[in-house]
C-alpha cells in the first residue's frame, strides 16, 4: 500500500505563516521524483485560502474535525458537507485532544465517521492509550474498544494509532511498541471487517519527526504517519514524505 503522511496543524496557522509554509511545501515536494500521498490538514479558517494552492502542488487538503450532523442548530461548528464545499478530502476524527478537550466518546467519533464517509471525505479515525492505561498493561484492549467503538460498519478510511503519552512529548513510541499495536490493530480490523480490513491504512502519530521516522515507516502495517509538531515547518515535513514509500 502506498504510504501517506498527513501534517495536523492543529491551532496553528495565521494567514501569511500558512501561505509561507505551503509555499515551502510546494517547492520543496516539486524536486521528490516519486513519493507518497500528502495531505495537510490545517485549522478550518485557513481550508478555503489554501485549498487550490495545496491541490497545486499535489498535496490534498484535510480537516480537523467534523459535525455528525449536516446542517442545523450546532453553533461553532463545522459539517462534513461544508468541508466537501472546500475542496477537503480527508477529516481527522477522535483525535485524543478532541477526545479530551471536548470530551467526545467512541459513539460520537463513529457518527462523525458516518457523517464524513456520507459526504465523501476520508476520515482518519485516532486512537491509542493513555500514560496510566499503559502503566496498567491495558493498551491493548483500550484501543481494541476505540475500534470497535469509533469504526462504523462498513468503515472506508484510515485509523491512526496515536499512544496519548507519546503525542507532542518530543519522544515517539518504540518501533517494538509500534510493530506491535499496529500488528494488532490489523488483526482487529480484519476480524470487525473482513478482507477489507486488510486494506484500510495504519498511520502511527506521536512525536514523528526526521530522527524517528526512518525507524517508524518501514515497520510492518504501518502505511504513513499522522503529524503535529514536525508539520508545522516545510524543513522538518519533507523529510517525513522523503522518508515514506
Ligand atoms: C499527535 C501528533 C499529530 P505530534 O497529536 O496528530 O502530534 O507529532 O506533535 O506529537
Amino acid at each position: 500500500m502506498k504510504q501517506i503522511i498527513v501534517g495536523n496543524w492543529k491551532m496553528n496557522g495565521l494567514s501569511a505563516e500558512a501561505d509561507a509554509l505551503v509555499a515551502g511545501l510546494a517547492t520543496e515536494l516539486a524536486t521528490l521524483p516519486t513519493r507518497a500521498d500528502v495531505v495537510v490538514c490545517p485549522p478550518f479558517t485557513q481550508l478555503a485560502r489554501l485549498g487550490p494552492a495545496v491541490k497545486k502542488a499535489g498535496m490534498a487538503l484535510g480537516a480537523q474535525d467534523c459535525h455528525q450532523d449536516k446542517a442545523g442548530a450546532h453553533t461553532g461548528d463545522i459539517s462534513a458537507p461544508m468541508l466537501v464545499d472546500l475542496g477537503v478530502e480527508y477529516v481527522i476524527l477522535g483525535h485524543s485532544e478532541r477526545r479530551g478537550e471536548h470530551h467526545e466518546l467512541d459513539e460520537t467519533v463513529r457518527e462523525k465517521a458516518v457523517a464524513a464517509m456520507a459526504a465523501g471525505l476520508t476520515p482518519i479515525v485516532c486512537v491509542g492509550e493513555n500514560a496510566d492505561q499503559r502503566a496498567s498493561g491495558e493498551s491493548e484492549e483500550t484501543v481494541g474498544w476505540q475500534i470497535q467503538g469509533s469504526l462504523p460498519q462498513g468503515f472506508r478510511g484510515i485509523v491512526a494509532y496515536e499512544p496519548v503519552w507519546a503525542i507532542g512529548s518530543g519522544t515517539a513510541a518504540s518501533q517494538q511498541d509500534i510493530a506491535d499495536m499496529a500488528a494488532f490493530i490489523r488483526e482487529e480490523l480484519v476480524r470487525q471487517f473482513g478482507d477489507a480490513g486488510k486494506t484500510i491504512r495504519i498511520l502511527y502519530g506521536g512525536s514523528v519527526n526526521e530522527r524517528n521516522v526512518t525507524d517508524i515507516l518501514p515497520v510492518e502495517h504501518v502505511d504513513g504517519a499522522l503529524v503535529g509538531n514536525a508539520s508545522l515547518k516545510a524543513e522538518t515535513f519533507v523529510p517525513l514524505v522523503r522518508a515514506a514509500r
